[in-house]
């Protein structure tokens, strides 16, 4: 009897110490790892995102990501172009070191890109979109990409088992196939990372049809700098082939149909009617024709009455006016689709343990000092979207404009998804940040460095300093120039002031800075060469 009291008595106390146990090791488990959606477009200026500015486009639904999260009002690129912009992205590292240094050169595949970590760590990982950075994905579950640089109409597909190609407009196609991995494909036991990538806004600027139609007949206001001389400033600005003016092709660019060009006998760049007849156009498929060509016809019609009458100033407005009717249309769908994305995660249960952010590979001008297109240390280009959802972790509403990169972006992911760094990535995690505590940042200047000259659209090789209150450039190559720019007195940087005695000290610290970032960023003199020979040697 006392010995059944005593065994009563111990299995009551193992029970008891099994459950505290339990309830111990309950507590110590770490928490729920963060899904993560990484969303990137191609060519979206910070100007056309409502959260920035709301002078050009509403995006309800790119702005709920920053109303539900942080707006980064600082963040940058490391060059800004597309390939080298993504591998720095996907690998963390500086392009003097991945090797992708311009969109010609070939990515060092030794290298690791954040992806593979995740996949290694027990995450399900998916890429859908535009990757174009010269290689496939590593690390991914799934994908499908669009070939280079792809196409807005119908577009083509590489896949695991093959090409594939697929009838409809580029953004709702990547969204749908997004969503399709999220709701049906995707292994639900594990925490995902997945990566939707636009290829919208990129050149050249092909709207769905509902899209083309309404933003072809609305009108937009012109940034102050879009007819800018490029005094006060060194040569490259000067020698850049990316004006509105002269360099945006009339049929390609603007969709003005080649014949209403011949009709009016302009001579015209031989380069237009070839692009314009060898791409998009050419992708129409006939039931779509209609909706387009009733839009090119009066686009046409439109730049047959007006175009012999227009001072340079007027073309050079109304070329404006088309390339933003057009950008902006892309625009809204790509906010149209995330606003699904979005709907999905609310819908699914999914939005409260996923990190969502918003960013693009580079910015871009729309107009401003003239211009169309990327590549300059300016912070139309240098700039770049970022906005970032991440419930119970980032007080919503926030902002922030510390000199953030996209060089950060990797560390941040995998310190969120708690996967130990490599010690060798040279950006910073954004957690702190994200949990707006600012005395764990101490970074107040950022590197940058753009390669790909001679090439197209001519923007010189430089590197640079960027700090909140000033900008140092050094333009080299054929070149031995170097700006400074006042980024709080001089917001459109239209004067250099170097050589303003005022600046003197300052332009002393920058350069010295500059030169230590380079030496901490293992660049160099000797590797800046060893680009340009490498380079020479290409060609
Ligand atoms: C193409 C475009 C350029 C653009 C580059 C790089 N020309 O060459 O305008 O700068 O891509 O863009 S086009 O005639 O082919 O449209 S990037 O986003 O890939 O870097
Ligand atoms: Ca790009």
């Amino acid at each position: 009897m006392i010995n059944r009291i005593k065994a009563n008595i111990l299995i009551a106390i193992s029970i008891i110490f099994l459950i505290v146990s339990c309830q111990t090791l309950k507590e110590k488990k770490p928490p729920k790892r963060p899904n993560i959606l990484f969303i990137m477009s191609d060519d979206h200026a910070y100007q056309a995102i409502s959260a920035y500015s709301d002078h050009l486009i509403q995006t309800p639904n790119i702005d709920r990501i920053g109303n539900e999260g942080i707006l980064f009002t600082n963040a940058c690129v490391t060059n800004s172009i597309c390939a080298p912009s993504r591998a720095t992205i996907l690998t963390g590292k500086h392009a003097h070191i991945h090797g992708k240094i311009d969109n010609r050169m070939p990515f060092d595949t030794t290298q690791i890109t954040f992806p593979q970590l995740f996949q290694a760590a027990g995450y399900e990982t998916a890429m859908y979109g535009k990757l174009h950075f010269g290689n496939n994905p590593k690390g991914v579950d799934d994908f499908m990409i669009l070939p280079g640089q792809g196409s807005y109409i119908n577009p083509s597909f590489i896949t695991p088992e093959g090409d594939t190609t697929i009838t409809g407009y580029v953004t709702d196609i990547i969204t749908d196939l997004t969503l399709t991995w999220l709701d049906r494909k995707r292994d639900n036991s594990k925490p995902f990372l997945l990566m939707y990538l636009h290829k919208a806004p990129h050149r050249a600027w092909w709207p769905s049809t509902e899209k083309f139609k309404t933003f072809s007949k609305r009108e937009f206001p012109e940034p102050e700098s879009l007819f800018d001389e490029y005094t006060n400033r060194e040569t490259a600005a000067k020698v850049a082939e990316m004006t509105i003016a002269d360099e945006m092709l009339l049929s390609y660019d603007n969709k003005v149909l080649p014949e209403a060009i011949a009709e009016l006998g302009i001579s015209d760049d031989p380069r237009n009617k070839r692009y314009f007849d060898g791409s998009e156009f050419a992708r129409i498929n006939e039931t779509q024709m209609p909706f387009y060509k009733s839009i090119l016809d009066s686009i046409s019609d439109e730049f047959k009455t007006l175009w012999p009458t227009m001072s340079d100033n007027e073309k050079r407005s109304w070329k404006y006016q088309r390339y933003m009717q057009d950008y902006l249309g892309c625009i809204s769908s790509v906010d149209d689709n995330v606003g699904r994305v979005l709907d999905y995660l609310d819908e699914s249960g999914l939005a409260e343990n996923t990190i969502v952010i918003y960013t693009s590979d580079q910015g871009f001008y729309l107009g401003e000092h003239g211009w169309f297109d990327k590549r300059f240390i300016y912070d139309e280009s240098f700039k770049t979207p970022l906005l970032i959802r991440w419930p119970n972790v980032i007080k919503p509403g926030s902002t922030n404009d510390e000199m953030v990169q996209n060089l950060d972006f990797a560390q941040t992911f995998l310190e969120a998804a708690q996967i130990a760094v490599p010690g060798d990535m040279q950006g910073v995690s954004l957690i702190p940040l994200l949990k707006g505590d600012a005395t764990q940042w101490n970074r107040d200047a950022v590197y940058y460095h753009y390669y790909e000259y001679p090439g197209p659209h001519m923007v010189k090789r430089h590197y640079g300093i960027v700090t909140k209150n000033y900008k140092l450039a050094h333009f080299y190559y054929d070149v031995d120039e170097w700006e400074l720019y006042d980024r709080k007195k001089d917001l459109q940087e239209m004067t250099n002031v170097l050589s303003d005695p005022d600046y003197a000290d300052i332009v002393n610290e920058l350069k010295q800075q500059l030169k230590e970032l380079r030496i901490k960023y293992v660049d160099s003199p000797e590797l800046d060469q060893k680009y340009i020979d490498m380079f020479i040697n290409k060609n």
